[in-house]
């Protein structure tokens, strides 16, 4: 069974756009993942703490049968040998961010995994760069068409980068 998913990749440390690159190489490597599409890379000012660079961002979206929990844990093994420490504070500065945005249509709420990650419609630089590679009919569970959730998604200063 071939599901969809979508993964949003972040970081806004030590040459952002490279981790963004090299991460994207990785976890299309793994087994048992393919990728499907891969977007622009844009970058943002932060959400969160400001006191922190601007981050760049991407969305890739990949074939697996992986279930969502092992993805997750592939996610995050892929985020601790990138080098990431988590330091507690919320929102804080990352070498590497990988989010399970979409799994196939599926609502997932368990303790460590919620599907549609949170946040998901509000973010631009979650929305434009999953926009640009998901077909604008896509439905976000329990939301809208990516379409939809696009119209009501300001910029907030996110800009694509060249
Ligand atoms: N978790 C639950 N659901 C998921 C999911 N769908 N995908 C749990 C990934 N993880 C999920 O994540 C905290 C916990 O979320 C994990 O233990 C996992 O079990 P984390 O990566 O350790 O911590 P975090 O990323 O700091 O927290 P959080 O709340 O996930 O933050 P976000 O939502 O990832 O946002 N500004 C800009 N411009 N661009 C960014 O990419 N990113 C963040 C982090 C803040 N500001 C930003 C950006
Ligand atoms: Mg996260």
């Amino acid at each position: 069974m071939m599901a969809e998913v979508y993964i949003g990749l972040g970081s806004n440390l030590e040459n952002p756009a490279e981790q963004i690159r090299r991460a994207r190489v990785v976890i299309a490597k793994q087994a048992n993942i393919s990728e499907i599409n891969f977007s622009s890379l844009y970058s943002s000012p932060p959400m969160g703490p400001q006191d922190q660079p601007d981050y760049v961002n991407a969305v890739m979206s990949v074939g697996t049968d992986l279930f969502a929990i092992d993805i997750l844990k592939v996610l995050q093994k892929i985020e601790s040998d990138f080098g990431r420490v988590r330091k507690g504070q919320r929102w804080g500065a990352r070498i590497l961010d990988l989010d399970l945005l979409l799994y196939a249509d599926q609502q997932i709420n368990l303790p460590d995994l919620i599907v549609p990650h949170i946040g998901l419609s509000e973010r631009a630089f979650v929305m434009y760069p999953l926009a640009e590679i998901a077909p604008g009919n896509l439905l976000v569970p329990g939301k809208k068409t990516i379409k939809q959730l696009l119209t009501n998604c300001s910029l907030d200063g996110l800009e694509k980068l060249a």
